[in-house]
């Protein structure tokens, strides 16, 4: 499926990341994953599995138009990351699936995604990119009861610009644009 390089806008100032999506495949081995995480957590919905890249927070449809232009001009490479490092984060308590940046291309499409953004007016990212999945909320620290997730090989095919939207019945992260990553 061509990727759909039309930003669609929702109206009034939106909360903004970019990322990727895993593979339908995947989705679907990770959303049996989370139906087998201990109680007391709070597994997020198989649909808003994501890994984030950048983080661009409250932002106008100008400031992300131009970044979306900027990205759009961009050859932004096709990258691969492995995530097999089970973590739980305190400060946002979050369990999640990590990796290292191991590939290049990964490095070069952070520093594209970075120039862009830092180009169309958005903050410095307060930090370096550690390539992760967030699986639950709610870990104040890491489970009692053991728990098993398989490492994921992640090679997305498209980058996506998500907002970030908060309903009654939890937060959405609706596709807003995306742009095809190439082959080096
Ligand atoms: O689930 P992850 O971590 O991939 O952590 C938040 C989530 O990504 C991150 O943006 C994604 C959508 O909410 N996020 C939220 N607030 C943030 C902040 N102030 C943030 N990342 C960095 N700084």
């Amino acid at each position: 499926m061509l990727a759909d390089q039309t930003l669609h806008w929702p109206g009034g100032d939106c909360r903004l990341f970019v990322g990727v999506a895993l593979n339908p495949a995947q989705q679907q081995q990770m959303a049996a994953v989370l139906a087998t995480l201990p109680a007391g957590l709070k597994p997020v919905p198989a649909e808003n599995l994501h890994l984030t890249l950048r983080f661009l927070g409250q932002s106008s449809e100008t400031q992300a138009r131009a970044l979306w232009a900027q990205l759009r001009a961009t050859s932004l490479p096709v990258f691969s990351v492995r995530l097999e490092q089970l973590l739980c984060w305190p400060g946002p308590k979050v369990l999640c699936l990590a990796g290292e940046i191991t590939d290049p291309a990964l490095r070069d499409l952070d520093a594209s995604i970075s120039q862009a953004a830092a180009s169309a007016g958005y903050p410095l990212s307060q930090h370096p990119l550690h390539p992760h999945l967030t699986l639950a909320r709610g870990a104040k620290q890491f489970p009692q009861s053991p728990v098993t997730v398989p490492a994921l090989q992640v090679q997305p095919t498209e980058l996506h610009l998500y907002q970030s939207v908060s309903t009654p019945a939890g937060v959405r992260y609706p596709i807003l644009a995306s742009l095809p990553l190439v082959m080096a």
